[in-house]
């Protein structure tokens, strides 16, 4: 009975143990699941576009190179993680109905814009830091599919940092107009940068209930302090300051102390309201709508080869 499945699946928990896709699950929990894989499937497929806009601009031939592979990259993340939310029972086409509909979120993050080069190196120094550290931990959730895709994700982001932070250091110790430049990007990317890890914990309705499953391993303020721990130690050696009089380090914590997020503004992009909410959508969507004839003759092409293989 259902008593028994519930066990079941409590003490698959309790021994740190996976749920694989034919086992029974909460509701729950796979609503949970749905929601999370799916917004971050969004994530990295709308969170081409900022970088995309440098690929025709980018300084050099290998810089063109590096770029193209990191946001080919960042496809085949949606890719992944759009087959690890199938495996939950939702179909692709409804998760892209859900996030064109503005029913699913994505990050916030990829609601800025990418006004300078140097744009493009504070994103993967800061924002694919800020991926790395929540998504490691999710290498352990409990929901097999999920954790597994995240291995090579995070291999594939680990790279994407080392080439944001070569490019900020290039520019950081280049010209003072290079200098400048990066430092810019850094002061407009820190604050949003915090803000990806979600709500304080107090105000974050998911996070117990997620901790509880094995579906998060840290708090959204855990995760967000071992970010600025890491992070800070990595612009002394770029020479670059992060936007915040009050960032300093705590003996008696052993953490580096930083001033308050502007939940305000966290709300105002994740409700529609970003500088870029409209345009990254309407971008995505009129890229679906174009790309319709692809999706149909890969599929006329499906049907004729599995009827010949049939024969
Ligand atoms: N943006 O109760 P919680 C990348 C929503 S990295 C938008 O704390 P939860 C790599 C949240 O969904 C970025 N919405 O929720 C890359 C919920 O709304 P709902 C993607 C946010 O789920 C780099 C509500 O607020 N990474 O793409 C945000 O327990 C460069 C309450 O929040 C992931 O998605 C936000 N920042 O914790 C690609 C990682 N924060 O659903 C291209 C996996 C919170 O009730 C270029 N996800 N919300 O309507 C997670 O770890 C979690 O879902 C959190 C949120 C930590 C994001």
């Amino acid at each position: 009975g259902l008593d028994e499945l519930t066990a079941r699946f409590e003490a698959t928990i309790a021994a740190n143990e996976r749920i694989e896709p034919r086992d029974w699950m909460p509701d729950g929990y796979r609503q949970t699941l749905i929601r999370q894989i799916a917004q971050h499937a969004h994530s990295e497929i709308i969170g081409m576009q900022p970088e995309a806009n440098w690929i025709t601009r980018a300084p050099s031939l290998l810089r063109k190179a590096i770029l193209l592979a990191k946001v080919q990259d960042e496809a085949g993340h949606g890719l992944y993680l759009y087959a690890a939310a199938e495996t939950l029972g939702v179909s692709r086409a409804e998760l892209f109905e859900l996030l064109h509909s503005r029913k699913q979120k994505y990050s916030s993050i990829f609601n800025y814009p990418t006004l300078t080069w140097a744009d493009v190196g504070a994103i993967g120094w800061l924002v694919d830091g800020a991926a790395i550290t929540n998504q490691v931990p999710l290498c352990r959730c409990s929901y097999g599919p999920y954790a597994r895709a995240m291995i090579r994700i995070c291999k594939e982001e680990s790279f994407h940092q080392r080439q944001g932070f070569d490019i900020l250091y290039r520019l950081s110790h280049g010209t003072p107009a290079q200098h400048e430049m990066a430092q810019d990007a850094v002061n407009r990317w820190w604050w949003p940068s915090l803000m990806m890890f979600g709500p304080p914990d107090d105000q974050s309705p998911h996070t117990a209930q997620s901790m509880a499953w094995g579906i998060k391993r840290f708090t959204n303020d855990e995760l967000r302090q071992k970010f600025v721990d890491m992070i800070v130690p990595q612009a002394a050696v770029l020479g670059l300051t992060l936007p915040d009089p009050q960032l300093r380090w705590n003996p008696e914590r052993g953490h580096y102390d930083f001033g308050p997020i502007d939940w305000s503004e966290f709300y105002r992009v994740i409700g529609g309201g970003g500088p870029c909410n409209e345009q990254r959508l309407r971008h995505r969507i009129e890229a679906y709508t174009a790309g319709a004839w692809v999706r149909e003759a890969a599929a006329a092409y499906a049907a004729k080869h599995g009827q010949r293989t049939a024969a």
